[in-house]
């Protein structure tokens, strides 16, 4: 029988928006590839993967990881894009610099990124929240080099900012100083997130070097934030998904990741996951 032949077929004939991530398995199911899906879902978007590398990992920390070979994360983005099509994507732990130079080439060749009709999201994981590397040392050139020019917005943490750019941001200055040469790489839009800064707000800057937006919201006092990067990258890069501009999209991401922390759960002796349950009616 072949698809839709069947006089008892049933389910919607309109099918959600898609949205493919690039990223790693997290095993504790907290950050990664497993957190993009969720939010993905709890945003309305079917998600799709390439899977670039198996952590093996726990609320304690990364114990390990093993790289997929470059060329089997490039066809998983084949694969996807060219039969189901991808309305957005996002990276998040690319592991090696093969790993994110095949995957650069590769949106380039099915018209993913920056000035496509297909929005991309760079999310530059370097690191655990425990500290654990989760990109080889070399990475970080072709990171920069390679994937940043292809970006439509880029969202580094502070951490991620002194990594990319040498640039410690510690003031209003720093911070536009750093925008800056982040922008210098390539990246339409550029978003500093200001959650791993002290103080009481969580102030996150977004800029294309013409629109600057201050996006400011409040702390949430909880260990449990696991997954936050990803969950926020995720969440604007299903709203691009939707069809939000990157403004509006990254408005909307922020929200989303503010309930997710303030929701965030303890889970194993370490650091628990944001959570994405607050959308759900459900007793979870
Ligand atoms: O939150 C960053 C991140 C991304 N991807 C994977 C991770 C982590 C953090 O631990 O394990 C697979």
């Amino acid at each position: 029988m072949t698809a839709g032949s069947s006089a008892n077929a049933v389910g919607a004939t309109h099918a959600p928006p898609t949205a493919l991530t690039i990223a790693g398995s997290d095993s504790g199911g907290g950050a990664g590839i497993q957190a993009d899906l969720r939010t993905f879902f709890a945003c309305g978007v079917h998600g799709m993967t390439a899977v670039t590398a198996v952590t093996v990992q726990n609320s304690l920390g990364v114990e390990d990881f093993a790289e997929i070979p470059a060329n089997v994360v490039t066809a998983q983005i084949r694969a996807v894009t060219g039969d189901m099509g991808a309305r957005a994507a996002k990276t998040g732990m690319l592991a090696t610099a093969e790993i994110i130079t095949a995957v650069a080439k590769t949106l380039g060749d099915v018209g993913i990124g920056r000035d496509t009709a297909v929005p991309f999201v760079v999310d530059p994981v370097a690191a655990s929240m425990h500290g654990d590397p989760l990109l080889r040392e070399e990475a970080l050139e072709a990171i920069r080099t390679e994937l940043l020019p292809r970006a439509t917005l880029v969202t580094p943490n502070l951490d991620e900012v002194r990594l990319l750019t040498g640039i410690e941001v510690t003031d209003a200055a720093s911070r536009g100083a750093a925008t800056d040469a982040l922008l210098a790489l390539g990246p339409q839009w550029v978003l500093v997130k200001g959650g791993h800064d002290t103080g009481p707000r969580c102030v996150d800057l977004l800029s294309d070097g013409t629109t600057h937006v201050e996006l400011d919201g409040p702390r949430h006092d909880t260990p449990h934030t696991h997954g936050g990067g990803d969950t926020l990258a995720s969440a604007v890069t299903a709203s691009l998904a939707k069809g939000a501009d990157v403004p509006t999209a990254v408005r909307e991401g922020k929200r989303f990741i503010e309930r997710c922390v303030a929701d965030a759960y303890p889970m194993g002796g370490g650091i628990g996951p944001v959570s994405p349950f607050w959308r759900l009616d459900t007793e979870a």
